[in-house]
C-alpha cells in the first residue's frame, strides 16, 4: 500500500471518527444567529451583481459528447455522459482522462471573457457528478493534483481575482466515482450503476460523507475567500441532513467562510424553495437555514419570486458540459433579453459556458459574451444594483428601477419592440420634475404626464435593436395606474 493510500485512509479513518462524533455533537438543524440587517449586508454584492458566468468543465469536456466514436446525443447535458452510457468509473476515467489536457492560460481566457461580458462573478465546477476534483486534494486520488499534477482550482481562482471577479465553487454532492457512495438510497438521483448491486459489496455512506466533507473543507480552507458555494443537487427521496449531513456542511462552510453566499440545493423540501422534482418544481419560500437563494434552472419564473433571492441558471445551447454535437445555440439577442427580463423581475442570471477538453471556450459562447459586453458597456447601469419593475407587464419591453437620493426614482425602460407611433406609454402617474433621456447618448427626450399615463416621445429609429434603454426620472416612488382589464 503506497504512502499516499496510508495517508488517505488514515485521514478518512480520522474524519470518520471525527464525523460520527461531530454528528452526535452537532445540534441539527443549525441556525445562524444572523440578523436580517446582517444578512442584507452579506447578500448586497450578490444582489447588486445580477449577472454571473457558470462554467461546467471536467473530464466529460474532453469526451465532448462522443463515446465509441459516436455522438451520445445532439442535445441534453453531456456532463452526464458517464451516466448516459452507463459506464463504471474505471472505464469512464480510462476514456476521459487522456482527452482532458488543460492548456496554459485557459483560466485567464475565461476570466477576461466574463469580465468583458459584464459578469461580476464566476461559478465553476470544482467537482461534478462524475466525482473528479479539479483541485489538488489530499483526500482523493481522483483529482487534478494526482492525475495532472496541477491544481486547476488554484489557477482559476487566481485568474478570477486578477480580473476583480467574485469566485464561486459549484460542488456536486452526488458522486459517481466514490466506492462508498450508496446510490441505492435514492430512486430519483442519477447514477450510472443505478439498479445494479454495489460492485464492491456493502458500502458505508458515512465514509462517503467524511470524504465529501473533507474535500469541501479543503476548498474552504486553501483558496482564500470564496464568495459563493453552489451545491448540486438533492432529491425528494434523498436530501438534507440524512443524505449529506447538510447542516454540518453548512455550519462547517460558514465557520470557514462567514461571508459566503450559498444556494438551496442541499435540500429538496418546500421550506428550501422546492415543490418536487424537475427543474421547474420551485416555490417562492426559503428559510435561510437551508441556503441563501433559490435556483430556477433553464427557465425564468413568469412573475419572478417576490420576497426571496433567486438566480436563474441557463445553458447557451442545451448542454452544460461541452458537446461537439450540440448546435442549438440561443441568439445573443435572446440571452441579453433574458438578463433584462430576469433583472426586471428582481433575479440574477448565471449564464453557462462549457469549455472543451483543453479549456478553450466554444466560439459561439465567445461571440455571445462579446455581444453582452457591447450591450453592458452602454447599459450596465440599467442592470447592476437595480430592483424589480413596479409594472406587471409592459407590451414593448421591461423595466428596472433604482431609488435615487432625495427620494427620486429612476426607471430604466428597456425597449424591445420600438413603438411604430414613436410614443412609449406607461401606466404611471410620474411624480414632479419628470425627465427622460436615451441612456446610450444621454440625449433628453420629451415626457408628457397625463391623467392615466405617462408617455415619452421616441426618436424614429431604435438606437439598439436588442434593447434600447430610456431613463425616466421623477420625484417620489412610482405611482402605477392599475388599469382594470377591458369589460370589467
Ligand atoms: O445534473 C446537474 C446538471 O448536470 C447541471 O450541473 C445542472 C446545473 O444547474 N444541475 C443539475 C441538474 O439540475
Amino acid at each position: 500500500m503506497t504512502a499516499r493510500n496510508i495517508l488517505v485512509n488514515s485521514c478518512i479513518a480520522f474524519m470518520l471518527a471525527g464525523g460520527r462524533l461531530a454528528e452526535a455533537q452537532t445540534p441539527a438543524p443549525a441556525t445562524r444567529d444572523e440578523t436580517p440587517a446582517q444578512r442584507d449586508a452579506r447578500m448586497r454584492w450578490w444582489r447588486e451583481a445580477r449577472f454571473g458566468m457558470f462554467v461546467h468543465w471536467g473530464l466529460y469536456s474532453g469526451l465532448a459528447g462522443t463515446w465509441d466514436g459516436k455522438p451520445v446525443a445532439t442535445s441534453g447535458g453531456m456532463e452526464w455522459i458517464q451516466q448516459r452510457v452507463k459506464a463504471d468509473t474505471g472505464t469512464y476515467a480510462e476514456r476521459a482522462i487522456p482527452l482532458f489536457k488543460p492548456k496554459p492560460g485557459f483560466a485567464r481566457e475565461w476570466a477576461r471573457l466574463a469580465k468583458e461580458a459584464g459578469c461580476r462573478y464566476v461559478v465553476f465546477t470544482t467537482k461534478h457528478h462524475d466525482g473528479f476534483a479539479l483541485h489538488d486534494s489530499k483526500v482523493s486520488e481522483y483529482d487534478a493534483g494526482s492525475v495532472l499534477q496541477r491544481d486547476l482550482v488554484r489557477e482559476i481562482v487566481d485568474a478570477l481575482h486578477a480580473e476583480g471577479l467574485r469566485v464561486g465553487f459549484y460542488h456536486s454532492v452526488i458522486d459517481w466515482h466514490h466506492d462508498q457512495y450508496e446510490y441505492a438510497h435514492s430512486k430519483q438521483l442519477p447514477h450510472p450503476l443505478l439498479g445494479k448491486p454495489y460492485p464492491n459489496g456493502q458500502r458505508d455512506h458515512a465514509r462517503y460523507l467524511a470524504y465529501l466533507h473533507g474535500e469541501v473543507n479543503e476548498l474552504m480552507s486553501n483558496y482564500g475567500p470564496v464568495d459563493i458555494l453552489w451545491w448540486d443537487y438533492s432529491a425528494v427521496d434523498f436530501q438534507g441532513q440524512e443524505a449529506w449531513r447538510a447542516f454540518d456542511l453548512l455550519n462547517a462552510v460558514r465557520s470557514k467562510q462567514p461571508a459566503i453566499v450559498m444556494n438551496n440545493r442541499l435540500f429538496r423540501i418546500p421550506e428550501a424553495g422546492f415543490s418536487g422534482m424537475g427543474t421547474s418544481a420551485i416555490s417562492a419560500q426559503l428559510d435561510p437555514k437551508h441556503g441563501d437563494f433559490i435556483t430556477p434552472e433553464q427557465h425564468i419564473p413568469a412573475t419572478g419570486m417576490p420576497g426571496v433571492d433567486w438566480e436563474t441558471c441557463m445553458t447557451m445551447n442545451t448542454t452544460w458540459g461541452y458537446s461537439e454535437h450540440d448546435k442549438k445555440w440561443k441568439s445573443p439577442e435572446t440571452l441579453i433579453r433574458n438578463l433584462i427580463d430576469i433583472a426586471s423581475k428582481g433575479g440574477n442570471y448565471l449564464l453557462n459556458i462549457g469549455p472543451t477538453g483543453d479549456g478553450s471556450v466554444p466560439q459561439e459562447s465567445v461571440q455571445a459574451m462579446k455581444a453582452f459586453g457591447a450591450w453592458m458597456k452602454v447599459n450596465g447601469g440599467a442592470i447592476y444594483a437595480t430592483t424589480a419593475s413596479p409594472f406587471e407587464n409592459l407590451a414593448w419591453g421591461r423595466c428596472t428601477r433604482q431609488r435615487l437620493a432625495g427620494g427620486r426614482t429612476r426607471l430604466y425602460l428597456h425597449v424591445f419592440d420600438w413603438p411604430k407611433d414613436g410614443k412609449l406609454t406607461l401606466p404611471l402617474l410620474a411624480g414632479g420634475h419628470a425627465r427622460a433621456r436615451l441612456m446610450a447618448t444621454a440625449q433628453s427626450i420629451p415626457v408628457t404626464t397625463g391623467k392615466l399615463e405617462t408617455s415619452i416621445a421616441l426618436p424614429k429609429e431604435a438606437p439598439d435593436r436588442i434593447a434600447t434603454v430610456i431613463e425616466l426620472e421623477f420625484d417620489g416612488a412610482p405611482n402605477v395606474v392599475k388599469l382594470s382589464p377591458p369589460g370589467k
